[in-house]
This record gives structure tokens, C-alpha cells and sequence, in this order.
């Protein structure tokens, strides 16, 4: 596969480039989900599958990571798996961009580090499960995703779940609220929280087709608005997990972190590994599905917004 290179270290595909160029649909994923939010192989399996939704869907999948001292958009099956099976990935945020290619450190991107890098490409439109947020005690220790103001920076569409459900849910939409990024409900009035369908979290914006969001995303271009925006697609109905058998388990995950002095960005992944061992894997498939879900309307979300651009909207 051929590459080209541009004046800031980003290595697109031939194939993202060019759909990028004639204006087709591009959807861009995370790859921190795969070096460290999914164990082996379940991690490699779906980021397959999330490109393969994608293109059945009509748009092109550009998965992001750090390889080689290159930040880059679009990977081969064989540089998923690699990221995959690689012991030394580090996990890349934002601020962790620069350092990782000066070190040349092999690195998944987080949601911070995709919108960031999704934004210098020229992509609209993002895939994730869920964003991080405010975690749970911030008045007793204060730790805040990255992900909320990078998302404010950086003018992509972020198809979620939600936040991650052991988070400050309430907490994090205030942030978000700050921060001015819009919060939008893809058919739901509620904001999800990621393993099941509903909160009682009410949200101020629904939109019940991926041709709303296009416009909405259109109408930003238009003012300028520099933030980005957040999508929330509940997890599907069969593959839930309701919030009362959920909640138990990721209380005592959160616990076992603090008493072994899990802190810093090795917090969630301890949660999600954790909650998954708790629930026999229950919470893995329930992420697998959702993560899926959210490719399908991102690919929807990113056809729409091209038919917009093709049309002069
Ligand atoms: N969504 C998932 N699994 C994950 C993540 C999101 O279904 O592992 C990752 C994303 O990369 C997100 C990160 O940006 O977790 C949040 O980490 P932190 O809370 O340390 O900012
Ligand atoms: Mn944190």
C-alpha cells in the first residue's frame, strides 16, 4: 500500500486520500480500543468488523494510531493486528502526540488524540464507544478525560455511546456544556450510558436521522464554529446490560483501582478489564456491539454529510 506523506507527520492511505480528495464519506476510529480497552483477539475482531460495517455502509474506515514515528490515517489489516499484539503500545492522548513520534513509540490513539488527528486530516466524522468524562469523587481527586476539550478543539463528530458508564455521567455533560460542544441524542431523549440504553440524564437535542446531524454539522462549517460534536447512540436492545446488574460490579471495580493505586490513564482500561472479568465477559460483548452500532451511523452520518457538500449545501 502506497502512502503520502504531508508537510506535518500524517501518513494517509491511498485510499483514505482519495476518497478524502473527491469528497466521499471517510469515518475515522480509534485505536486505543485496540492496544488497550479489548483483550486479544476480541480487539482485533471488532476493529475488522468496524471497518467492514463501514464500508457496507458506503464510506470509507480510517482506524488512526502511532507507527514508526508517523501518525497514521488508514491502517492494513496487518498493522490492526500488529497494534493489537504489541506489548509495548503505548496509550496516546493529545498531549501524548508529539512525544510519540519523537520516541517513535507504537501507540493507540484515545478519542482525544483521533478527533486531534481526524481534524488535520480533514475528517468530519469519528466512531468510538464511549468518551472519557469526569470520573466518579472529582470534589475528593480530580481526574477529567482529555477527550472533553480535545473534542471542544477540534471540529469532528464523535458517534458514542455516551460517556463510559462507571464516569460521572451528570458531571461530564456539564463539562461538555462548557466546553460548548453539543450534546445529541441519535434517537434517544436521554443520554446513555454506554452498557445500557438509558439515564435519567435528559438531553436538550434529539435528532432521528443521520441527515439531521449533516446539516447540523454543515451549519457549523458554516458559522465557523470551531468545536466538535458529540452523537449518542445507545447501545442496541439486545445487547444491553441494565444499569441495576451493571452498577454493582463497576462500584467494586472502581474500588479494587483505588486500593491498588490505579491512577492516571491506566484507570480506565483497569475498569473496563475488571467490570469485564466481574460480568463473565458480559460487558466485553455488550461493548463489541455497541462499538459496531456506532460505526454503522458514522458511516450513515459521514454519507449524508457528502451528499450535502456534493449539492452545495
Ligand atoms: N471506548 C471504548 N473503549 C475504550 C475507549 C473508549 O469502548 O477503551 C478509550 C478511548 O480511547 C477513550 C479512552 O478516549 O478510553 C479514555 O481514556 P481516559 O479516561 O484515560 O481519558
Ligand atoms: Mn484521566
Amino acid at each position: 500500500m502506497t502512502a503520502r506523506s504531508h508537510s506535518v507527520p500524517l501518513v494517509l492511505t491511498e485510499e483514505v486520500q482519495e476518497a478524502l480528495a473527491a469528497g466521499q464519506a471517510v469515518v475515522a476510529l480509534e485505536s486505543s480500543i485496540i492496544a488497550q480497552g479489548m483483550p486479544h483477539p476480541t480487539n482485533i475482531e471488532t476493529a475488522l468488523k468496524v471497518e467492514e460495517t463501514i464500508r457496507q455502509r458506503g464510506a470509507v474506515p480510517a482506524t488512526t494510531a502511532l507507527l514508526d514515528g508517523k501518525i497514521r490515517v488508514g491502517l492494513s489489516a496487518g498493522e490492526i493486528e500488529r497494534l493489537g499484539t504489541a506489548k509495548d503500545a503505548v496509550k496516546v492522548g493529545r498531549r501524548d502526540l508529539a512525544r510519540a513520534l519523537v520516541t517513535k513509540a507504537a501507540g493507540g490513539t484515545t478519542v482525544s488524540a483521533t478527533s486531534t488527528i481526524a481534524a488535520l486530516a480533514g475528517i468530519r466524522t469519528f466512531a468510538t464507544g464511549g468518551i472519557g468524562g469526569v470520573h466518579r469523587g472529582w470534589t475528593g481527586h480530580l481526574d477529567v478525560s482529555a477527550d472533553l476539550r480535545a473534542i471542544a478543539m477540534a471540529r469532528v463528530t464523535v458517534v458514542c455511546s455516551g460517556a463510559k458508564a462507571f464516569l460521572d455521567l451528570p458531571a461530564t455533560l456539564e463539562v461538555l456544556e462548557s466546553l460548548a460542544v453539543a450534546v445529541v441524542g441519535f434517537r434517544t431523549d436521554v443520554f446513555p450510558s454506554f452498557y445500557s440504553r438509558e439515564t435519567d440524564l435528559a438531553l436538550e437535542h434529539r435528532a432521528d436521522s443521520a441527515e439531521e446531524i449533516a446539516r447540523q454539522m454543515a451549519c457549523q462549517d458554516q458559522l465557523g464554529l470551531p468545536e466538535g460534536m458529540v452523537v449518542v447512540n445507545p447501545i442496541p436492545a439486545d445487547a444491553e446490560i441494565p444499569r441495576a446488574e451493571i452498577e454493582g460490579l463497576i462500584e467494586r471495580a472502581l474500588r479494587e483501582a483505588e486500593e491498588q493505586g490505579i491512577a492516571g490513564k491506566a484507570v480506565t482500561p483497569f475498569v473496563l478489564e475488571r467490570v469485564k472479568q466481574l460480568s463473565g465477559g458480559r460487558s466485553l460483548a455488550a461493548n463489541v456491539a455497541l462499538v459496531v452500532n456506532n460505526a454503522q451511523v458514522a458511516a450513515d452520518i459521514a454519507v449524508a454529510y457528502s451528499k450535502l457538500a456534493a449539492g452545495g449545501a
